[in-house]
């Protein structure tokens, strides 16, 4: 298969992607403008880029919205509250289903890598077994990495580190946590050790929601950039939400970033849902409650966007376009200057790959998986701008989805 009439991120000119089975044969600039083939592909002038990534989101959640009840404060603690109810209805095919069917919706919208945290503090885990199975029969359409997420607490949940360890054992790719949660602050510190000793024995890699509060004196984010440091893992460890950062003084920030900078973690936020969840106790003036994005950025460090649910206990709505969540994140997080705007892409493609430690199995060269879309606009300005979507995945040199734009007829 040949993608003619490609532009290319940062290049000038066109371009000619042919693709040899799974495999990027070949990306050759163009003299002019070419007709192609009927087996072949036009981008039209359009932008092509590797898939949009998906490096945080709970597919085990997704779709309960109101199962039981509803979250009526918006808060994240009630979020826990209304899922700990939910989730002693889960079952196995319960979990595969919903999880399937989002899968679908992150298709549609041209995601093909997803990184999912699965709640582990279940004796029977249930779900993480049922995520296992979701993970092998999604593989035609998305590369999946299953977190053991701990969703209250491994310090102060009955058994665990055990249920960490075994959902370790059982196939999970990546090491989770949640120490804000922690019933103290000595376990918050000790489950951050605890999971960094589990993710280097085991050779897993790590995302730890972390600091996912308001509260200034929430301070694990140097605690596990610390860890990550001192085992020199910090390219294999993320830090999730980090919303607390968004209330710390400048002054402690400044030393923090230091360290931040030295440990080479990577970072995920959630703009939508953290500019829903957060906030939730002040009255006016009202915090934004989201980690300083712009900031990490400029600073050099690898930050990307997620996000984190679909119609379920934390969040009401969503759609899987992430799409939608750049253009959030980018207003909310004040990145709409022009130098922001015309790479935002990195955002949900680059630096979201880093972040899952993709290394050669992302991005368009030569010798790479044939993993692409064609988008709708010719830059990643006008993308944002036009609120553009991926009109067509192709995935291991097949086309997965195709999009028709809507067509307006007026009179
Ligand atoms: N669990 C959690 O601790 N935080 C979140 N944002 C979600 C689940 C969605
Ligand atoms: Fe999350």
């Amino acid at each position: 298969m040949i993608i003619h009439n490609a532009r290319l991120r940062g290049r000038d000119g066109l371009y000619r992607i042919t693709l040899n089975g799974a495999e990027i044969a070949a990306i050759d600039i163009q003299t002019a403008s070419a007709t192609p083939a009927a087996d072949d592909l036009d981008a039209a002038g359009n932008l092509v880029v590797p898939p949009f990534v998906e490096p945080h989101i709970h597919l085990d959640a997704t779709l309960t919205a109101g199962e039981p009840a509803w979250n009526m404060s918006g808060t994240l603690f009630e979020g826990i509250e209304r899922w700990a109810e939910r989730k002693a209805l889960v079952t196995h095919e319960d979990t595969k289903t919903r999880a399937k069917k989002t899968i679908d919706m992150l298709v549609d919208h041209g995601i093909q890598h997803v990184r999912t945290h699965v709640d582990v503090t279940d004796p029977t885990l249930a779900a993480l077994k049922a995520m296992l199975e979701v993970r092998e029969e999604t593989r035609h359409l998305i590369d999946l990495q299953i977190v053991a997420f701990p969703q209250e607490g491994i310090e102060s949940y009955a058994n665990g580190r055990a249920l960490m360890e075994q959902a370790i054992e059982l196939g999970a790719d990546v090491v989770g946590g949640i120490p804000h949660f922690e019933n103290t602050r000595d376990q918050g510190v000790s489950s951050i050790k605890f999971l960094m000793e589990l993710a280097e024995r085991s050779g897993c890699l790590v995302d730890v929601h972390c600091d996912e509060t308001d509260d200034p004196q929430s301070r694990f984010l140097e605690v596990l950039a610390e860890e990550a440091r001192v085992r020199g893992m910090g390219a294999r460890v993320t830090a999730s939400h980090t919303t607390a950062m968004g209330s710390y003084d400048n002054a402690y920030c400044s030393k923090l970033f230091r360290l931040l900078k030295m440990s080479g973690i990577s970072f995920v936020s959630c703009p939508t849902e953290s500019i829903h969840l957060q906030g939730r106790f002040d009255t006016y003036p009202k915090r934004r409650g989201l980690t300083r994005v712009a900031e990490i950025d400029r600073a050099g460090m690898n930050v990307c966007f997620g996000q984190d649910s679909i119609v379920d206990p934390w969040y009401p709505l969503g759609n899987g376009n992430i799409l939608r969540i750049l253009e959030a994140g980018l207003h909310i997080c004040h990145m709409l200057g022009y130098d922001d705007l015309k790479r935002s892409l990195d955002l949900i493609t680059d630096n979201s790959a880093r972040a899952l430690n993709l290394g050669e199995r992302y991005g368009l060269e030569i010798g790479r998986p044939a993993n692409l879309l064609i988008l709708s606009a010719p830059d990643d300005y006008e993308m944002v701008r036009s609120q553009g979507h991926a009109l067509v995945s192709v995935r291991h040199g097949k086309v997965l989805m195709r999009r028709t734009p809507a067509s307006i007829e007026r009179s």
